[in-house]
């Protein structure tokens, strides 16, 4: 009798310490261990996990100090938790232990933050409110995939141990949205700058105007919105943002720490304006709405005043609307522009720019002309061609041009995954998940110094894609990827640990209701 308890007991104590060693994806409800402390996208500069876990409990605060910035962070880590862990988590000045968002200087940089994690609490302590928000993404990714639900969930909601030292290797963590080619509303926009807040980028890059579809209400010229954004690919009713609405996207993607670039593509890409007034075209005669997925068969006329009248008002207007610092003007594809023409129409269209406060961002093709002091080249090419391209875009970045880096055959996530994706063009190759993480934005162009690469860009283009369930099946798995392209040290590039940290977001997308590419090449766990 007394052999067998000891044998029991000694069972027991197996099963316990397979609990306790097992770091695999546990089924929820056994789930008692935190997830590792480096298991986060992208993946943080330093991570040193070590003690005991924290516990958020019903008793937790959320304690923010007296600044007001720290504060809406608080708010916004709250309407993260509440719902899922049922518990208040008041958001308040003082308090002891619990989670603790702290501003003070330090090695953080405009981004970094320090999260420290313990028995007694959590502590972010951050220089700005940027990495304040950036650590409270990491914790919310430290605790389990449940936590993103909207209905109260057992828990438990464990925080590892350890401390996590972080910093952007990059200040530009782009994301591009088509408006142009598919309207998306305010509220769809608003559902992408929330994924694209979990994975810390920083750059909401929005394509107003396309041959498609104007999206940007503009006083001095309204038919731009009211003739020219009334259609879109397939001959939907298309759309556009009033002023107000604009005004209500680029608030929310700052309280996601977002900063929003407006994209007027020109001289090209510009068919909807051609529509709505005919003046601006060199015949005099407006062409119709164009509902196809052609490009480069529009031009603004590049010798006539009223084109330097029309893109002087809707520079001036839209900078108005803007508080970010960047202004793109397109650039791409003018292959109705003579060269010379191009040239002529960006030395007088970039001082527009700079006369109304912004720096100019254009797609690389910006570098065929003579780029504005200062302006970024978005550089969009692929592997393999364009040697002549690539080596005028470096000679532009050697000569002071910043580079952001969306290379279409690694980043752009309208290309489709596989022949079997259906959604999605296929122009610049297959691009599966590998391909997309795997290279070096630091390494990637030729001849370009390092200095001069601003970051990455992922660009998502919807000819093909009508709805935010589009959106998200191509944007995920890839964007997570570009993120880490864009924030991790090159040292912790690596496609096996990747890969691993990637699966472990699939739960989390389910929770989130992302619905998401299931790639062959992750072992995403069981449903
Ligand atoms: C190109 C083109 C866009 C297309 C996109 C589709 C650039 C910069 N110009 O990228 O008009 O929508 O490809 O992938």
């Amino acid at each position: 009798m007394r052999r067998h308890r000891l044998h029991l007991l000694g069972s027991l104590l197996l099963v316990a310490a397979a609990g306790v060693f097992t770091s695999g994806a546990a089924p929820a409800s056994t789930a008692a261990q935190p997830r590792p402390l480096g298991q986060v996208i992208p993946a943080p500069a330093s991570v040193t996990p070590g003690g005991a876990p924290y516990r958020i409990t019903g008793d937790t605060r959320i304690r923010v100090g007296d600044s007001r910035e720290a504060h809406r962070v608080g708010e916004y880590l709250a309407d993260v938790l509440r719902p899922s862990t049922g518990y208040p988590l008041p958001v308040t000045e003082r308090g002891a232990g619990g989670i603790r968002l702290r501003l003070a200087q330090g090695p953080y940089g405009a981004e970094g933050y320090r999260l420290d994690s313990g028995r007694g609490g959590v502590t972010i302590t951050a220089a700005r409110p940027a990495g304040l928000f950036h650590g409270v993404q990491t914790l919310r990714q430290l605790l389990p995939a449940a936590v993103e639900r909207d209905t109260v969930q057992p828990g438990p909601w464990l925080v590892a141990g350890g401390t996590v030292r972080d910093v952007p290797r990059y200040p530009w963590r782009g994301a591009m949205l088509d408006v142009s080619r598919h309207f998306f509303t305010v509220d769809e926009v608003k559902r992408y700058v929330d994924r694209l807040a979990l994975y810390k980028f920083n750059k909401l890059h929005l394509h107003l105007s396309d041959d498609q579809g104007w999206r940007i209400a503009i006083d001095s010229w309204p038919r731009l919105a009211t003739h020219g954004g009334s259609t879109e690919v397939g001959g939907g009713p298309g759309g556009f943002y009033t002023k107000d609405d604009y005004r209500e996207i680029v608030r929310y993607a700052a309280s996601r720490h977002l900063e929003v670039v407006p994209e007027i593509d020109m001289p090209g890409h510009t068919n909807a304006a051609l529509a709505s007034y005919a003046d601006l075209n060199c015949d005099g005669v407006a062409p119709p709405l164009y509902t196809g997925t052609a490009v480069g068969f529009s031009s603004l006329c590049v010798g006539k005043e009223v084109t330097y009248d029309f893109v002087d008002d809707v520079i001036r207007e839209l900078a108005a609307l803007t508080p970010g610092r960047y202004l793109h003007i397109g650039g791409d594809e003018a292959h109705s522009t003579s060269h010379a023409d191009y040239v002529t129409f960006m030395d007088r269209v970039q001082p527009v720019v700079a006369k109304y406060g912004k720096t100019v961002v254009g797609w690389h093709q910006l570098t065929g002309a003579t780029p504005a002091e200062g302006a970024l080249a978005q550089y969009w090419g692929l592997d393999g061609t364009g040697a002549e391209e690539k080596a005028r875009v470096a000679k532009a970045a050697r000569n002071g041009t910043g580079i952001v880096l969306s290379p279409a055959d690694r980043i752009y996530l309208d290309m489709k995954y596989d022949r079997t994706t259906p959604l999605g063009l296929s122009w610049a190759g297959y691009v599966e998940v590998k391909r997309s993480y795997d290279w070096d934005p630091g390494a990637y162009l030729p001849g370009v110094p390092e200095d001069a690469v601003r970051g990455v860009e992922a660009p998502l283009w919807t000819e093909t894609l009508e709805n935010p369930a589009h959106l998200d099946h191509m944007a995920f798995p890839r964007l997570p990827g570009v993120a880490e392209l864009g924030w991790s040290p090159a040292a912790t590039h690596d496609w096996e640990d990747y890969r691993t940290r990637l699966a472990a977001q699939g739960p989390r997308w389910d929770a989130l209701g992302v619905g998401y590419h299931r790639s062959p090449q992750v072992d995403w766990p069981a449903e």
